[in-house]
């Protein structure tokens, strides 16, 4: 079973900021802020990639945008705006290998490609 920073975080072995926690996420603060807000929601249950996500998983993503909007909507940014992202292996630029959402907000974001 792979176990990532993201578990030892999960399991309050090392420290984070963390701003949201449910049954089945936790969301807490980038420690390398690409924005001035920088959230990444990460499941509980261990998925190293979206690769790995099955189909009776799919709730998972579900969940994690959700807990993301809501999130933004509580903080006063929803209408403004936001970015959510997950990055895959080597070409999306993965290197946490349990599945996260990053939360990209407070101003306007550059275009990507
Ligand atoms: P990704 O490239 O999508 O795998 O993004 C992983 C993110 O995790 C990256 O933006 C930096 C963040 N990160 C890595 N290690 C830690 C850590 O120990 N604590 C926190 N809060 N974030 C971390």
């Amino acid at each position: 079973m792979s176990d990532t920073i993201f578990h030892k975080i999960i399991r309050r072995e090392i420290p984070a900021t963390i701003v949201y926690e449910d049954d089945g996420i936790i969301a807490f603060k980038d420690i390398a802020p690409q924005a001035p807000i920088h959230i990444l929601f990460v499941p509980k249950v261990t998925v190293p990639t979206l690769n790995d996500v099955q189909p009776d998983q799919a709730e998972i993503i579900g969940r994690l945008a959700v807990a993301a909007a809501n999130y933004a909507k509580r903080e006063g940014f929803a209408e403004d705006g936001y970015r959510i992202v997950m990055n895959c292996n080597d070409h999306g630029g993965q290197t946490v290998f349990q599945i996260h959402m990053h939360l990209l907000a407070g101003g306007p974001l550059g275009r990507f490609g």
